[in-house]
C-alpha cells in the first residue's frame, strides 16, 4: 500500500513533471492538484512555506518539497521496481552531480533563451548548446545516462528536452544538428509511456511560454 499521494503541481513544470514520471515508473496512483502560481492555495503555502513553491509530494499528510529530493524519497521507499538510482554508492554520486548540473543550467539558460531580448537572448542560447553538448559527452553512447535503464538523470532532465521546439523556434536553430545523441536519447525517453504520459504536448507548452514572454514584454 503506498498511502495516499497527492502532487501539487501545474501543468508546464518541468519540476513537477520529474516526479510525475517517477511516480509512473514506481506504478504509484496519485491525485493531483494543480496549483495557480498567481494565486497560490493556502495547502501549498502550508505544506511549502519556505519556498513556497511546487511540486510537493503530500505522503499521508507529510509534504516533500524539491522535485529531486522527491524523486530520490519516492525511489527510496518504493525501491521493489525500476530501480531510479543506481545501488553503488560511487555511481549514486555520479548520478546526483549530472542531475545537479541539469538543475543548476537547464532552466535558467532555457528562460534566458526565452524570455531574454538580444545579448542576453544569444548568451542564453550559447551556454544551452554549450550545456547539451557536455550532457552529450556523459551520455557517449550510453542508452540512458546510467547505462541500460531509465534513471534518476534522464528524470531530470527530459522534461527540458521537451522544450526543444521552444529552443528551436526562440533560438533559430536545429537541436538534432548540434546534439544529435541528445536528441535520439530524447527521442528513447518519449517513447516510454511513463514520460509520454508526463510531459505536455510541445506546441502547447511554446505558446504557454509566448503568452508568458508577452506578459513580461519579451
Ligand atoms: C524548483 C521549483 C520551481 O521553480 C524544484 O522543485 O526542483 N528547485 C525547485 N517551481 C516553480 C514552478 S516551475 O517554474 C514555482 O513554484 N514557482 C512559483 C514561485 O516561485 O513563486
Amino acid at each position: 500500500m503506498a498511502g495516499e499521494l497527492i502532487l501539487l503541481e501545474f501543468w508546464a513544470s518541468p519540476f513537477a513533471q520529474r516526479v510525475k514520471i517517477a511516480l509512473a515508473e514506481k506504478g504509484l496512483g496519485y491525485e493531483c492538484k494543480e496549483e495557480n502560481l498567481f494565486n497560490k492555495s493556502p495547502l501549498l503555502l502550508e505544506m511549502n512555506p519556505v519556498n513556497k513553491q511546487i511540486p510537493v509530494l503530500i505522503h499521508n499528510g507529510k509534504p516533500i518539497c524539491e522535485s529531486l529530493i522527491i524523486v530520490q524519497y519516492i525511489d527510496e521507499l518504493w525501491n521493489h521496481k525500476s530501480p531510479l538510482l543506481p545501488s553503488d554508492p560511487y555511481k549514486r554520486a555520479q548520478a546526483r552531480f549530472w542531475a545537479d548540473y541539469v538543475d543548476k543550467k537547464m532552466y535558467s539558460n532555457g528562460r534566458s533563451l526565452v524570455f531574454g531580448k538580444g545579448e542576453v537572448q544569444e548568451a542564453g542560447k550559447k551556454e544551452l548548446i554549450e550545456c547539451y553538448k557536455v550532457l552529450e559527452a556523459e551520455l557517449g553512447e550510453k542508452t540512458y545516462f546510467g547505462g541500460e535503464t531509465f534513471g534518476f538523470v534522464d528524470i531530470a532532465l527530459v522534461p527540458f528536452y521537451n522544450w526543444i521546439h521552444i529552443y528551436e523556434t526562440c533560438g533559430k536553430f536545429r537541436f538534432e544538428e548540434e546534439c544529435p545523441k541528445i536528441a535520439a536519447w530524447g527521442k528513447r525517453c518519449l517513447e516510454k509511456e511513463s514520460v509520454s504520459k508526463a510531459l505536455p504536448d510541445q506546441i502547447k507548452l511554446y505558446e504557454f511560454f509566448m503568452e508568458l514572454a508577452k506578459k513580461f514584454g519579451a
